[in-house]
């Protein structure tokens, strides 16, 4: 086990925040966490992230790490039992399949951001379209590969906890021919590291965070009629 200090610098939304702490809770490592707001960011916050963004891990207090995936590797690496399986190609196949899962986060965030129909339906049939390739993909389970709970189950993981938020509010179904999506959507959900990574109030400011957004989807939380060019 790692003797370094660790400190993650977080968002209480950020699915790449929640990819981090999965990791340092299914490894059992220590660490601190500091939420910052990302709407006024403090001086501090913009000198230590080169992107701008949350998370960072900051190691020992003085290296800061930036990117959720190199996060998560790095903390994977600095302790025992790899959350990634050991053959090369595998371990692969795993990393193409994460990036893929944060294309899926950008979709969303286009479902979220829409402001007009039609942008909103062409992001939902994109989302059920990259849902429907990784129903390919899918092992019996319980997890992505099987048995073994691994590192990109912790990225999907913050994925289909939109979905828990969104489907509780709105009339949005994407994963309904989707079998294996929805065994393994609830598998995950039910996992302590996954279940305890966010505040329990994260459904209520999820729900306030999309309504601040304005656009579709939190017109039809809200049932908001909007027309075709986004005015209600
Ligand atoms: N590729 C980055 C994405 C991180 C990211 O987009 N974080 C968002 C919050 S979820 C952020 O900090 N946004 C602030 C900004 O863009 O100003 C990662 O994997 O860490």
């Amino acid at each position: 086990m790692s003797n370094s200090r660790f400190e993650l610098i977080t968002h209480f939304l950020c699915p790449y925040v929640q990819r981090s702490v999965i990791v340092l809770s299914e490894k059992e490592i220590p660490y601190q966490r500091l939420d910052v707001d990302l709407n006024s960011p403090p001086v501090w916050f913009k000198a230590l992230s080169p992107l701008g963004k949350v998370p960072l891990l900051r190691v020992d207090e003085k290296s800061v790490l930036f990117e959720s995936a190199v996060i998560c590797e790095y903390l994977d690496e600095v302790t025992p039992r790899s959350l990634h399986p050991q053959d090369p190609l595998e371990k692969a196949y795993h990393r193409a399949w994460i990036e893929f899962g944060s294309t899926i986060l950008d979709l969303i965030g286009g479902l979220y951001n829409a402001k007009d129909n039609v942008t909103f339906e062409q992001k939902k049939e994109e989302l059920r379209t990259k849902f429907s390739k990784i129903e390919e993909q899918l092992s019996d389970g319980p997890f992505f590969a099987g048995q073994r709970f691994c590192l990109i189950d912790a990225v999907y993981g913050p994925v289909f906890r939109y979905f828990d938020v969104i489907e509780g509010a709105a009339d949005i179904h994407l994963f309904d021919d989707l079998p294996r999506i929805q065994d393994w959507r609830l598998n995950l959900k039910n996992r302590d590291s996954i279940r305890n990574a966010v505040t329990p109030r994260y459904a209520a400011l999820l729900v306030d965070f999309f309504h601040k957004k304005g656009g579709c989807l939190s017109a039809e939380i809200f049932n908001v009629k909007m027309n075709g060019d986004g005015k209600s």
